[in-house]
């Protein structure tokens, strides 16, 4: 290197500054290094205006020699500084990365209401045995609640219901019905025979809330117009969607009973384990002045229908002691299933 004698110590300065960089921890300190060799106090800046009090003969290639040592050691820090940049963002992504499959398995999940999950079973299996879902809304008429169905003003099975009516004044008489039998007069009314249909759904009655009642409870209303129907095809439905339902040792039973819009009709009960019989709902042969009443001729097509509460047989499947447990929204027991 062509340094003249008094700069002969530049030429220690590209291996101090290398060592320096071997080291360096951070690019704070590598603006330090950069200030100390290339800054404007540094011994390189110095010299460059040494060179104009040398010999003009050696200025030349003294001037190159001092280019070429900042020209190094200018490489050298740009190549430290994008090690240390590229170091600095992985350290910042790692910090800032998110860990999704963490925070998956720390969020509790979530699960449907009993009674949701009975509803969904039971449109799974009626769906499974080639029924379709109807629907109807929950308040209701006179007409739809008691009076299609065969339960004119004066008939003492209206007091049987127990109904909460909603006083919007004459002419018609409103209600929140107080059984999902409606969906069978508005099924009946919309769709030709044959039919075959079950309607969960919210019905309300004074009743006030004890171990077996809510005033807000779920049913779900079967219904089946065809030719040929028969009593038979009733219990035969019956047993086959316990069966499916409960496994098989849950028995069923028909009892002779009373409904208007049945004829005959009968209550049925699940056995319970301690070989005790619970009453789960209604049924019958659909009374041929409901089907009339809904332009079917009854001489032409038979059916039969049934109702039973989802509330019940939620109780029943999850083995509650209360049926007031499914409404007391306690998180602690709800989680449980
Ligand atoms: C009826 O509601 C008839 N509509 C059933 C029916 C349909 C008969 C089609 C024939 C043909 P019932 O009032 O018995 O019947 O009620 C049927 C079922 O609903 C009861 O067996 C019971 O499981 C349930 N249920 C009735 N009241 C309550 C209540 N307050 N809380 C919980 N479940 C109830």
């Amino acid at each position: 290197m062509s340094l003249p004698a008094e700069m002969a110590e530049l030429e220690q300065i590209p291996a101090e500054v290398d060592a320096r960089l071997a080291a360096v921890a951070d690019l704070d300190e590598l603006a330090e290094i950069d200030s100390a060799y290339l800054g404007k106090k540094s011994a390189l800046t110095a010299a460059k205006k040494q060179l104009g009090r040398i010999d003009p003969e050696q200025r030349k290639a003294a001037g190159r020699a001092v280019n070429e040592i900042r020209a190094g050691i200018e490489a050298a820090i740009a190549v430290t500084r994008d090690r240390l940049s590229a170091a600095a963002r992985a350290a910042q992504l790692e910090a800032e990365r998110l860990d999704l499959t963490e925070t998956r398995e720390r969020i509790r999940r979530g699960s449907y209401h009993l009674v949701t999950q009975a509803r969904d079973r039971l449109e799974d299996v009626f769906v499974g045995m080639g029924f379709t879902v109807a629907e109807g809304p929950e308040v209701e008429t006179a007409w739809y609640n008691f009076e299609a169905l065969n339960i004119p003003e004066w008939h003492p099975a209206r007091g049987s219901f127990d109904t909460i009516f909603v006083n919007l004044g004459e002419p018609e008489q409103v209600m929140l019905r107080s059984h999902t039998s409606p969906v069978q007069i508005r099924t009946m009314e919309t769709t030709e025979p044959p039919i075959y249909i079950v309607a969960p759904g919210r019905t309300f009655r004074t009743d006030t809330a004890d171990a077996t009642h809510l005033p807000a409870f779920n049913q779900i209303e079967g219904l089946v117009i065809d030719r040929g129907i028969t009593m038979g095809d009733l219990a035969g439905t019956i047993d086959s969607f316990v069966h499916a339902f409960f496994g098989g040792e849950v028995k069923t039973r028909l009892r002779p009973s009373y409904f208007p819009f049945t004829e005959p009709s009968a209550e049925f009960d699940i056995s319970r384990p301690d070989g005790s019989w619970l009453e789960l709902g209604g049924c019958g042969m659909v009374h041929p002045n409901v089907l009339r009443n809904c332009g079917i001729d009854p001489d032409e097509w038979q059916g039969f229908a049934f109702g039973f509460g989802i509330d019940r047989l939620a109780v029943m499947r999850y083995q509650l002691d209360d049926i007031r447990e499914l409404v007391n929204n306690d998180v602690r027991f709800l989680r449980q299933f």
